[in-house]
């Protein structure tokens, strides 16, 4: 069985499916939400981010048994490697804003193979924009091309960091701020890696994504010209969360520089 040949089919079925999971949720906010917290007061699973994730399980067992998933509410499988192809899910990404704001949060599907991103899909749900990527196939929104990147410089742009980072102690993320044209905060990994490949802000940081929350967003990047790599400028581990940045290669240039100025480095 050719994976390639298969593009078509899997880029269908999976459209289906996110938007299938977007109605599911949109229908749920008459409904109270059943919260619980995972590792800290702000980072909460609800009954929804199962329900949603169990949805795309099922669906991926159906059409392509054998599959491996890593999905971050761990109804998926434990996952060690990357070989073969890997289905990497984040159910609901930005949860907290789903709770507190109904508003800016993305459901987020990506298949990779041998560790190499293959599609990337990320549905900004309450916009209605969907994100599709294909490697070597370019990046769309809502069926339109988007174009590649222009290179910006950092003090040319908007930029996003994660709240984590931006209140970390050694305020380099800070001075990564204050040289950028301003700062813009969403809390969605999602949509703030869909607003850099758009051209809306030249980069976004984060002090620690898990390879749920980069995998769709990595594919649609790189198919745009972004660079996407950990805040050292190594690779990306997606079996591990990350110290992350996506950005255009100028201004991941300078990031990088800033960050690790000084004999401090980011892992
Ligand atoms: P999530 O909503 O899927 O958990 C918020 O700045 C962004 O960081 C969101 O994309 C959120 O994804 C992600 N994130 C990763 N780890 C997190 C954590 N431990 N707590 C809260 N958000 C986290
Ligand atoms: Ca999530």
């Amino acid at each position: 069985m050719n994976f390639l040949n298969q593009f078509r089919e899997r880029n269908q079925l999976i459209k289906e499916w996110i938007y299938e999971a977007a109605e599911t949720i949109k229908k749920s906010f008459d409904a109270e939400l059943e919260i619980q917290q995972k590792t800290n007061r702000n980072d909460l699973v609800t009954n929804m981010d199962k329900a949603i994730e169990k949805h795309f399980i099922e669906k991926i067992h159906h059409f392509f048994p054998g599959e491996r998933i890593l999905g971050e509410e761990g109804f998926g499988d434990a996952v060690h490697s990357l070989d073969g192809v890997v289905w990497i899910i984040d159910p609901i990404d930005g949860t907290l804003n789903f709770i507190k704001q109904q508003d800016d949060f993305a459901i987020m599907v990506a298949v990779y193979e041998n560790g190499k991103g293959q599609l990337g899909f990320i549905y900004d749900v309450m916009q209605d924009k969907f994100y599709a990527a294909q490697v070597g196939e370019g990046a769309y929104c809502n069926g339109n091309r988007l174009s590649p990147i222009k290179d910006t410089p950092l003090k040319e742009g908007l930029v996003a960091i994660s709240s984590a980072l931006m209140s970390e102690k050694t305020g380099l993320a800070r001075a990564v701020g204050r040289t950028s044209s301003g700062v813009r905060l969403i809390g969605s990994a999602g949509i703030e890696t869909v607003h850099v490949a758009s051209g809306r802000l030249v980069a976004y940081l984060a002090a620690s994504l898990a390879p749920w929350d980069i995998a769709a967003g990595k594919v649609i990047a790189e198919e745009v010209g972004l660079v996407y790599t950990k805040l050292n400028g190594n690779k990306i581990d997606l079996l591990q969360k990350n110290p992350s940045l996506v950005a255009t290669p100028t201004a991941h240039k300078e990031i990088i520089d800033l960050l690790n100025s000084n004999g401090k480095s980011y892992m």
